[in-house]
């Protein structure tokens, strides 16, 4: 095990990359995956390593849109299961959503250790094994999907998805929630709500913001996912990396 002293400056990005780096011991996590975590990682320390205001109300947004959802399903990838399983279960009960794991890189072996992952944090049910769906367009194994799970779903919650699944999955008429912290990812441009964040702190922000939200009407939940804009919070991001600026999001979180 790395020891990492908690004065060392970047000690969060530290203990991050040590995730992912027994994720892939684990075989959770594809090699791939090391090389999609440096690329976050680059993007998160030009964003300062904070979630910024336009992330923090993109959160809030994705929160309402669980909230209303009929049917809410969490994707869950190699990457995310090694840095924020216990997070996504605790999302996934929050909000009442199923959690279902979805590769890119699809092995029989990784889907299921990350399914006994995910129920070693706590998932009782975690779908993605039966795979009797398929997302049109896409090809072979990156398409399947539960027909039950992402299949029958109304909104979707995409860490780190690949573009092209994310511009089908929105063709198939479903609200995409995708966290990438590169705001010119096509992922990011074809979401309906962009969080650009790391996951790591986007998840857990995400379920402070449904629990604030609990007991709001439907009406609020609307005017809250009326009152988002992917644009202008895309804007914004860009405009945090690119000259090193706070946005300016909805300023009700600075935490
Ligand atoms: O486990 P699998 O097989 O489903 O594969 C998952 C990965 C992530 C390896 C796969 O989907 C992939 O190759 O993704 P990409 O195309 O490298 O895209 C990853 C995106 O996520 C990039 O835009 C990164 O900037 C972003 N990213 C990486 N780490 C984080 C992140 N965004 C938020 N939080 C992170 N920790």
């Amino acid at each position: 095990d790395v020891e990492v002293p908690e004065s060392h400056p970047r000690y969060e990005s530290l203990l991050t990359r040590h995730r992912i780096e027994e994720g892939v011991e684990k075989g959770i996590t594809s090699r791939q995956g090391l090389i999609a975590q440096g690329r976050g990682e680059a993007f998160d320390y030009l964003l300062g390593e904070r979630t910024t205001g336009s992330a923090d109300a993109a959160a809030r947004a994705a929160a309402a849109h669980l909230l209303l959802a009929d049917h809410p399903v969490l994707s869950v990838n190699g990457n995310v299961a090694a840095l924020c399983p216990g997070e996504l279960v605790e999302l996934a009960e929050v909000v009442g959503a199923d959690l279902e794991v979805n590769l890119f890189n699809r092995t029989d072996e990784r889907m299921r250790a990350i399914v006994d992952h995910l129920r070693d944090h706590g998932a009782e049910a975690v779908r993605g094994l039966t795979a009797d769906g398929r997302i049109p367009g896409i090809d072979h194994e990156r398409a399947k999907v539960d027909a039950e799970g992402i299949g029958d779903a109304d909104v979707v919650l995409v860490p780190l998805e690949d573009g092209d699944r994310a511009e089908a999955l929105g063709a198939m008429g479903k609200v995409e929630l995708v966290v990438d912290l590169n705001p010119m990812s096509r992922s990011a441009q074809v979401a309906t709500v962009p969080i650009v964040d790391n996951v790591i702190r986007a998840i857990p922000n995400v379920t402070r913001h449904a629990r604030d939200l609990a007991d709001a009407s439907e009406a609020e939940l609307h005017a809250v996912v009326d009152g988002f804009d992917a644009e202008t919070t895309l804007a914004a991001a860009e405009r945090a990396i690119r000259e090193g600026v706070d946005d300016e999001g909805d300023g009700e979180n600075e935490s």
